[in-house]
């Protein structure tokens, strides 16, 4: 079984600051809004701290636009507040995990305005710039054919008019990708590194770190989407062929002498070998990745997120089986999370969000993560079961450069033709990454939800559902005969830990069922022969019977999501298990 480290039986709570919490009075979470509430993250049972970012930035794309990694953005504080935000976390035994983003920076980055301002300028390599290529007829096209993963319409190249060349931006124009080849620019990440490190940060959440190494020559994508002029250039861009030293290198420098925990974030990568590469202590790369299967369940193979996807249940089974198994065997280590800031909330899309159902595919998801192997990420709100907004919101309600570029796409695109304008509403309320930035909903006070001030104009409006779904009502409510989705998750988290042989560190096997059609995803936990633990789930809103296998040897259904205590079921036979019911047995 896997060598035991504190790192891997953390749960890491991520917060979106923006979102947070405001004690400024702007409408804008800040850093002291998330030191106020450090009891109610270490109630529910976190040990570290993941801050999206929170460091100087136009927020062109959120603050995922770095102007200045040593300083923060007034909008969130200053350098004081993080002090005293991981003094408050240490007095409780927690800890603080940074965003890191440097695959780009901002275009106002003092490193980008210096190599913009002459092709001679000493920083001039620091980013990818290339000369224009000339299309048949004379006119000037970019260099290669890859398109924006923000703005899938347009080049990922941006026109630089003063020094008349491109430069490669593959997220939107406001955000160049820094030059990993030139040696500087890895010093120069290594000195932000430091810096946090000695500031007391545990450690990074690495911002597409898979990216930092192209293909040399910049090599066309193949055309997938043929109703674009630009197409997705991934497999040029992601796990370049300098990645591995890149990650050595940062370790070797910098991330070894501190242990810091290492979470990279990972999209586009399939291919096993290549993760177990980046993962296996023997290689001292990082210590965990996030892997996007599960995320990328719901789009158009081959695209981005904007898109719809028919999906199985079934393929949350296949695909977390499969990882667990695979990270266990070869000595690797999960990350498990199945929401972040650039998803819908999870209970909208894996499972049904409606009233009567929230509750239970909230509980459902979260019987499911936190019985699984790996260390455990929750995103704000997931605690609470916070769900997507509505349909009949506006589109100007939408406030992330990725939904905008798509709305004007689809505008364009399709102005006199409602039926596809509807049917881009319809992405956008199913996929949009505005869903989990919304306000988070502390009260049941209209309209800003405890997030700011009533007076105050928040900067994203707050779901609509606040008086049903918050977390003073989640935390307050004592009930014998219910728990709230905030305290479900409580017990399941303290669970988790109590059993940490089994749930964090033990073993898995998927107790069938093999065919496609079934929503049942059953497996057990088990830490070799001294305990064993059966999670039978059902990922669909129909009554469904499901064999219990001879051999399986519940000796007592200890918990479920439709019930406070042990559910009254047989341990043998056929369990029927009711729409979106999950249970939890022990074995003897
Ligand atoms: O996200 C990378 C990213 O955009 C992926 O979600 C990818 O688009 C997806 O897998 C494709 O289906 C990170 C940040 O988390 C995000 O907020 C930033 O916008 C982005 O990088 C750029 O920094």
């Amino acid at each position: 079984s896997p060598q035991h480290a504190w790192w891997k039986e953390a749960v890491v709570y991520q917060i979106y600051p923006a979102s947070f919490r405001d004690l400024s009075g702007d409408g804008w979470g800040d850093i002291k809004g998330i030191t106020s509430k450090v009891d109610y993250i270490k109630d529910l049972g976190a040990d570290i701290v993941w801050l999206s970012p929170i460091y100087k930035s136009p927020q062109a794309d959120m603050g995922y636009d770095i102007a200045d990694y040593k300083d923060i953005d007034p909008r969130y504080g200053t350098l004081i507040d993080v002090d005293e935000l991981i003094a408050e976390l240490e007095k409780r035994n927690m800890k603080l995990m940074m965003d890191l983003v440097v695959n780009h920076t901002s275009e106002e980055h003092a490193w980008f305005l210096e190599s913009r301002s002459s092709r001679t300028n000493p920083k001039r390599d620091w980013y990818h710039w290339q000369p224009a290529k000339f299309a048949a007829d004379g006119t000037r096209i970019p260099p290669n054919n890859w398109s924006q993963i923000l703005g899938e319409a347009n080049s990922a190249w941006t026109w630089d008019s003063l020094t008349e060349e491109y430069y490669l931006t593959l997220f939107t124009p406001e955000q160049p990708d820094l030059n990993w080849e030139n040696p500087e620019v890895r010093a120069a990440v290594h000195d932000v590194l430091e810096f946090w490190l000695k500031r007391g940060a545990c450690g990074f959440r690495m911002d597409v770190i898979n990216l930092i190494s192209k293909v040399p020559g910049y090599p066309d994508g193949e055309v997938v989407a043929s109703d674009h002029k630009y197409q997705p250039g991934s497999k040029y861009f992601a796990n370049g062929p300098r990645l591995h030293e890149f990650l050595q290198e940062m370790n070797r420098k910098v991330l070894s002498k501190y242990n810091a925990v290492t979470v990279g974030e990972m999209p586009f990568v399939r291919d096993e070998d290549e993760i177990i590469k980046i993962v296996h202590p023997d290689r001292e790369e990082l210590k965990m990745i996030f892997i996007f299967e599960l995320m990328d369940i719901d789009n158009t193979p081959g695209s981005y997120r904007m898109t719809l996807h028919e999906w199985q249940p079934s393929q949350i089974r296949k695909s977390l089986a499969r990882w667990q198994k695979l990270m266990l065997d070869r000595g690797g280590w999960n990350s498990l999370f199945c929401e972040n800031h650039d998803n819908p909330r999870s209970v909208s899309r894996f499972t049904s969000d409606n009233d009567q159902n929230r509750e239970l595919g909230s509980k459902l998801l979260c019987l499911m993560i936190t019985t699984l192997a790996g260390t455990l990420y929750v995103y704000q709100g997931q605690e609470l079961g916070m769900r997507n907004f509505p349909l009949s919101w506006e589109p100007e309600e939408y406030k992330d450069i990725e939904t905008i570029n798509y709305w004007k796409k689809m505008q364009d695109m399709h102005h006199d033709d409602p039926h596809r304008l509807k049917m881009a509403r319809t992405v956008m309320q199913r996929k949009s990454r505005d869903h989990s930035r919304t306000p988070m909903q502390w009260t049941d006070e209209a309209p800003n939800a405890g997030f700011c001030d009533k007076y105050v104009k928040s900067w994203m409006k707050v779901n609509d559902d606040f008086t049903a779904c918050n977390a003073k009502k989640q935390t307050t409510q004592l009930g014998d005969d219910q728990l709230s989705v905030f305290q479900f998750w409580k017990r399941g988290l303290e669970n988790r830990k109590l059993h940490k042989n089994s749930f964090v560190y033990g073993g898995f096997e998927l107790l069938g069922p093999e065919d496609d059609a079934s929503p049942v995803f059953a497996y057990t936990r088990f830490d070799g022969q001294k305990e064993k633990w059966v999670v039978v789930l059902n990922f669909s809103g129909e009554k469904v019977g499901w064999e219990i296998p001879h051999n399986a040897g519940v000796e007592e259904w200890v918990a479920g999501n439709y019930v406070t205590g042990k559910p009254e079921r047989d341990t043998k036979g056929t369990l029927t298990l009711l729409p979106w019911e999950g249970v939890l047995g022990q074995c003897a």
